[in-house]
């Protein structure tokens, strides 16, 4: 076994390191400056992991984008150095976001750490990311994120084992010696632990007999991580063509792709499934944790009613009959659809802010089983993080189950429920002094009660207004209190106008308007939800003087 000797580096505090909704996401070239990525994961280890620093177990999985590897590298060499005992990597530092969830959960280490910008576009001119999950394989709560940032303003040295090299690209263990202690690095396949935790929650059997009935499927992995895990899953296990999967080679710029599955930047799949041919649509992001589910004839399935009509459908799942149903939660910009659900089914429905991290606490308390967000991710406490695949196959089994297409599922939902009509707006890279400046205002509207009760009108309609409030979440578990977290404003019928920056972008400031207005008439489901909401659009855009302060007459993306 060879011995290796670590050092200390002289550093100083890089500013701006503070973790957004999901970990570190900047520029490539911003991570490629000196010490950045070393300072940031220094103080990742020494915040996340505390006293159990030394003697650690950690999974280091990344989505494949331009510089993964290379941080890879780095990060072995820093764990090496700070007494991290084994490293579990994935093979050329390929694992889904989602997988390394499963992985820290399986193997009972102490977390992980994930090189990801998620759906942001990849490529050296383009974004990177790194994230810490907790022992319980979830995004690390606020407490640790900002205990991180703390460091990284009074960072001075970081450990480093610089001549120690793991080679990430074959499978097994290698071990070495660090300053006198055993170290190893344990390369894994990255796909197998999780395709066969797929297959104990769901009855593949069922799903693949589906297909072998002639649903005809288009899985696309917009080239990012999720590509092996589609192939496995769907042409090796459920029996589809190759046909019917497509680009499922991570690249390390996503082949150009933006990897955001919606509407937008998965045109390419929306425009395929509106020829007629597909029965079932899926893609997924970079990083393979959000989805974006389509029928025939591109018929679209709102991330808000995706988590409404599971909740309504969970028995349709081996995974839940075993484990019962606890409750659902969804965050706070997601529409109250699975509120109904949850409401005619007797169960708790939590309301949380925006961010994966806020759901686990529920989870470990054993208090929630189903959740998810506008933001196109759907999951359960299977993992603790959101699960682009998982969704596309729960999707399934309550096709395999019903014997019915998605658009009959939504259609029959809507007539159970009534229709929660939902939009978002995007204004991306705003300049932020304006974005900051409504956001103010729109505070200030929010926290000063004069405006309740006062009536808005466009279109034709009018609404009251009932509340508003800058959204402020207490954890019922541990009871810790998120403030800040996106301004509510909600009429009398329960429509609602929603405003918040954006957390993952790197730069500038993308502004995110959210608006639902719910339809109990039947005679109005059909109705394109773009024209619904108009009135309530128009309303928003008026109280927030959002074209007028940033001059965007236009969203970037419309969902
Ligand atoms: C991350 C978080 C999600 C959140 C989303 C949008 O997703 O994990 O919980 O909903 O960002 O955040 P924002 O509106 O602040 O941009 P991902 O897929 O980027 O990891």
């Amino acid at each position: 076994m060879s011995s290796f000797s670590s050092s200390n580096v002289s550093t100083s505090p890089i500013e701006g390191q503070k973790p957004g909704t999901s970990g570190l996401r900047k520029a490539v070239k911003v991570y490629q400056q000196q010490n950045y990525t070393e300072n940031f994961i220094q103080c990742t280890l020494l915040a996340g992991l505390g006293d159990k620093l030394v003697g650690s177990t950690l999974v280091v999985g990344g989505d494949g984008r331009y510089y993964c590897v290379d941080a890879t590298r780095r990060i072995i060499k820093i764990c090496a150095a700070n007494g991290v005992s084994k490293l579990i990597v994935s093979q050329n530092g390929l694992m889904s976001t989602p997988a390394v969830s499963c992985v820290i959960r399986k193997y009972k280490t102490d977390g992980g750490i994930i090189l990801t910008a998620s759906h942001n576009p990849g490529g050296p001119n383009a974004d990177f990311g790194i994230k810490f999950n907790t022992a319980n394989g979830g995004p690390a709560p606020e407490s640790v994120t900002d205990a991180i940032f703390e460091l990284t303003k009074t960072i001075t040295e970081y450990r480093i084992c610089h001549s120690l090299e793991a080679d990430i690209t074959r499978l097994g263990i290698q071990t070495f010696q660090v300053d006198g202690r055993d170290f190893s690095v344990e390369v894994i396949d990255p796909v197998k632990d999780y395709v066969d935790y797929m297959k104990e929650i769901f009855d593949f059997s069922l799903i693949g007999q589906l297909l072998s009935d002639g649903l005809n499927v288009l899985i696309n992995a917009m080239n990012g991580v999720t590509g092996p895990y589609v192939k496995k899953i769907f042409v090796d296990e459920l029996g589809a063509q190759k046909s019917n999967v497509v680009n499922c080679t991570p690249l390390e710029d996503f082949g150009g792709l933006h990897p955001d599955p919606n509407l937008t930047y998965a045109a390419d799949l929306v425009n395929e499934l509106a020829k007629g041919h597909h029965g079932f649509g899926a893609a997924f992001d970079g990083d393979g944790d959000r989805n974006m589910i389509l029928g025939q004839n591109a018929f679209f399935i709102t991330p808000s009613d995706l988590l409404a009509v599971l909740a309504d459908n969970l028995d349709c799942i081996p995974y839940f009959k075993k484990t019962g149903v606890k409750g659902y939660a969804r965050s706070m910009p997601t529409s109250g659809a699975v509120d109904r659900v949850a409401k005619a089914k007797k169960q708790n429905c939590y309301e949380v802010p925006t961010g994966w991290k806020f759901f686990g606490n529920l989870m470990d308390a054993g208090r929630l089983s189903l959740c998810g967000e506008e933001s196109f991710g759907t999951g359960s406490d299977h993992i603790r993080e959101k699960d682009g695949l998982w969704a596309a196959l729960a999707w399934l089994s309550v096709m395999a189950n019903k014997k019915k297409s998605v658009e009959e599922i939504m259609k029959e939902h809507w007539k159970k429920y009534g229709r929660n009509f939902y939009t978002r707006y995007d204004y991306e890279n705003c300049e932020s002094t304006p974005a900051n400046q409504m956001m103010e205002n729109l505070n200030k509207f929010a926290s000063d009660g004069s405006h309740i009760g006062q009536s808005y009108s466009s279109g034709g309609k009018t609404y009251t207004l009932a509340k508003a409030d800058n959204f402020a979440y207490t954890d019922p578990v541990d009871g810790m209190v998120s403030k800040n977290q996106g301004i509510r404003i909600i009429f009398s019928d329960d429509s609602r106008i929603i405003f918040r920056l954006s957390g993952t972008g790197s730069s500038g400031s993308t502004i995110r308007m959210y608006i639902e207005g719910y339809e109990a008439d039947p005679a109005m489901f059909s109705l394109d939800s773009q024209d619904v909401l108009k009135p309530l659009i128009e309303i928003a855009l008026r109280i927030s003087q959002l074209r007028e302060l940033t001059g965007r007459q236009e969203p970037t993306v419309i969902t």
